[in-house]
């Protein structure tokens, strides 16, 4: 019978990692501590994305394939696009004994979750370089483009066959974690795993349909509306789109639809700075996106919000005219 740790080198030859020692030890320690627990509660982070959830279904369904019960918690309620994730992972009872995290950064984004299982997590799996999570076994891997590629690898080693629900699960989350296979985070790795999982009977193009391309007609809606109010400055370098509490309403869109519109002026020639204000109760929210030629966590830190170079945000108790003008007098000044 083959032993966790031929399968685990059977996995990283698929992955090119046939020759790193230390990631082979961490995944067979891993997968030999995942082994070992039963009556398991795999916790997905708070707003959860298609990574956290297909990682968590995957996990829970792999775990059920040992022999073990295992459910799946999480402290927002699941989106409808995402669903399908957990079509037959029908709630399991049991007195919980063990902990597992799933793309979960840091405490904070377990969500109200924190206080309950903050001291008791057993296995913390992510892909984020910052991971604060504090757990007797961690496996951080930053070069992973999703959580799914480890999830995917500690499957393997832990001899789960992995069938196409469990294809479909981690597909999902490699392909919402880097934008269709699309942002600078895939590697070859990314790549080498999709296969494994359309070899597995994965439904590719399904479910980048209904996860990528798919909108509903309330946020096409709202994107209609918010494009409309699309400003240059700068130069044409800046580009500014705003979504009113107005907008929201008669769209009929969720708070979540406004992520993808995050992304539109920035997509456009010769912006170098997008920026999209968002009216809230508390005054607007502000998303930067830009490219080399501005760190939008240098300008959102200026008013005391923060993020990564390319993506950050930041919240303005001011007036729609004042913070847009100090946003983009501060753009302006970076961009020189
Ligand atoms: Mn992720």
């Amino acid at each position: 019978m083959a032993s966790v740790k031929k399968r685990a080198k059977t996995a990283l030859q698929i992955c090119g990692k046939a020759n790193d020692k230390i990631y082979r030890d961490s995944l067979v320690k891993t997968a030999k501590a995942l082994m070992k627990l039963d009556n398991v509660e795999i916790i997905s982070h708070r707003a959860p994305d298609g990574d956290t959830l297909g990682c968590s279904s995957a996990l829970c369904r792999g775990l059920r394939f040992l022999g073990k019960k295992a459910n799946v918690v999480c402290a927002d309620a699941i989106p409808d696009k995402y669903a399908f994730l957990f079509d037959g992972i029908e709630p399991q009872h049991f007195e919980a004994q063990h902990f597992v995290t799933v793309d979960i950064a840091a405490p904070h984004l377990m969500g109200k979750l924190k206080e309950t299982y903050e001291n008791k997590i057993d296995v913390c799996i992510d892909h984020h370089i910052d991971n604060s999570i504090s757990a007797p076994v961690k496996m951080v891997d930053q070069h992973a483009a999703a959580t799914a590629e480890i999830i995917w690898q500690l499957l393997s080693a832990m001899g789960v066959v992995i069938d196409q629900a469990i294809a479909n699960d981690l597909f999902a989350a490699l392909s919402t974690d880097t934008g269709c296979f699309k942002y600078s985070n895939v590697t070859a790795q990314t790549h080498l795993i999709a296969i494994e999982l359309m070899k597995c009977g994965a439904e590719c193009a399904k479910i980048n349909y209904k996860l990528i391309d798919e909108e509903t007609k309330a946020k096409m809606e709202l994107k209609k509306q918010s494009l409309a109010t699309l400003e240059y400055f700068c130069d044409n370098r800046c580009a500014v789109i705003t979504i009113t509490k107005a907008m929201m309403e008669a769209s009929g869109a969720l708070p979540e639809d406004t992520d993808g519109i995050s992304n539109i002026p920035r997509s456009i020639s010769g912006v170098d700075c997008g920026i999209t204000m968002r009216e809230t109760d508390d005054g607007w929210k502000i998303s930067v996106r830009s490219d080399e030629k501005l760190n939008a966590a240098t300008l959102c830190g200026r008013f005391g919000g923060g993020g990564h170079a390319a993506a950050a945000g930041c919240k303005f108790n001011a007036s729609y005219e004042d913070a847009k003008t100090q946003l983009i007098e501060a753009a302006k000044e970076l961009m020189q």
